[in-house]
Order: structure tokens, then sequence, then C-alpha cells
């Protein structure tokens, strides 16, 4: 059976964060047609969005799945939803118990209604890079045209220069993709704010 590679990212604020974190990652596993193939370490973020929420726990993980991304979104959002997720009562951006996001499926781009991969916030998230970083250092991320170590990399000088692209990160392999373009078609932009892991 032929087997992609897809890259999920993990997020809790609200509970027993650890235990939320290890038991996702449990039903993963468990979830015929995925193996959890690698974990990073566990961070602790200071938390982007809305104030007066707790610290999140952040973590990435690779699966190796014979699951379409369509499927795999599905069983991540149906684990949310046994973890006590109710996003009918929760704000955007707010506390939860669990978020788990499609980061990256093979160097696919989909971008379609309630399913954009790659995730089209990553770039812009050091919660999501540092920990994703560990474990896809040299992917590339397929709209982008660089690694997800330069994307790392990137955002955590940007937040201290305030820059777009170096010279060191340049994409000479970038693609147009959905929601990556910075104003007027301009180059992607690296929101400083989020430099903030523990
Ligand atoms: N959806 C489409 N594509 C995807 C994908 N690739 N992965 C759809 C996951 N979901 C995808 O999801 C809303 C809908 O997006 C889903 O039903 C699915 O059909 P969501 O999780 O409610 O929100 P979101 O749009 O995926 O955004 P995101 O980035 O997950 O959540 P928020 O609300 O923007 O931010 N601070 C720290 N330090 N650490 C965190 O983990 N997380 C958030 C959540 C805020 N601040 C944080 C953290
Ligand atoms: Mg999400």
């Amino acid at each position: 059976m032929s087997r992609s590679e897809a890259y999920v990212g993990l997020g809790t604020n609200l509970g027993d964060r650890r235990r939320n974190l290890e038991s996702a990652l449990a039903a993963l596993a468990s979830t015929p047609g995925i193996e959890v193939a690698a974990t990073s370490t566990i961070i602790e973020t200071v938390p982007v969005g809305p104030s007066g929420q707790g610290l999140y726990l952040n973590a990435a993980a690779r699966l190796r799945t014979a699951l379409d991304p369509r499927r795999l979104l599905e069983v991540c959002l149906a684990i949310e939803a046994d973890h006590g997720r109710d996003r009918r009562r929760e704000e955007r951006g707010g506390p939860r118990r669990l978020d788990l996001d499609l980061l990256l499926y093979d160097d696919r781009i989909i971008d379609e209604p309630g399913l954009t991969v790659p995730h089209p916030r990553l770039h812009e998230r050091s919660f999501v890079l540092g920990p994703l970083a560990e474990i896809a250092e040299s992917v590339i991320h397929p709209v982008l045209g660089v690694s997800i170590e330069c994307l790392r990399a990137r955002l955590a000088s940007w937040s201290r220069a305030e820059y777009g692209w170096s010279t060191a990160c340049s994409a000479p392999g970038a693609r147009a993709g959905p929601s990556t373009k910075g104003p007027a078609g301009g180059p992607a932009r690296w929101p400083g704010g989020e430099w903030s892991e523990l």
C-alpha cells in the first residue's frame, strides 16, 4: 500500500495540557491507516491571539498515512471533538483543549473549501515552525519553495530585524499559493510579534 508523509501541528492551553497532547498522539497512532513516525519535543509558548488566555503547549508529528488529505483532516477534527473541543462555543484564536492542524501533506498544494494545505498560517507562527523544524528540517514548503528550517530561521530573524526575505532564504522554486502573498501580490510577510517561545 502506498503511504504518504504528512505533518500535523498540535496545540493546547486548557485542561491537562500534556495529557491532551499525549492522548491525541495515541489516538492518531491507533487510527487504521496512520502511523506516527516521529514527534517533536513539546514546547510551552506564549499565546498568540486574544489576551487573557493561558500558555500553550505545542508540538508537531510526522505521520505516514494511507489516508487522503481530506480523510486525514476529518480524523484530526474528530480527535479534537473527542477531547472536548466545541468550535461553536469558542472564540477565534482563543483557548482550546486541542487544536490539530494538517500542516503539510507530501508536496501537495490544496485549496478547497474546508481544506488548505500547506496550512495557510504555518510560515507565520514560531509555535508551529519551532517543533516542525525538529522533524521536518529539510522538507520544502511546496508553495514558498524553501525548507522548513529556513522558514523557522527567517521568522526568528525577521522578529529581530523586521526584514522580509534574505538572500540566504531566497525562493527560486516558489510557486504562487493561496494565502502566502504579501500586500499587492508581493513576497510573503513575516509577522514579528509571535516570536515568544519559552
Ligand atoms: N481547515 C482547512 N484547512 C485546514 C488544515 N490544513 N488544518 C479548516 C486544519 N484545519 C483546516 O479550524 C477551522 C477549520 O479550518 C476547520 O474546521 C477545517 O475545516 P480551527 O482549528 O478552528 O481554526 P484554523 O482556521 O485552523 O486556525 P488555527 O490556526 O488552527 O487556529 P487559530 O484559531 O487561528 O489559532 N498561540 C500559541 N502559542 N499556540 C497555539 O497553538 N493556537 C491558536 C489557534 C491561537 N494562538 C496560539 C495557538
Ligand atoms: Mg486548527
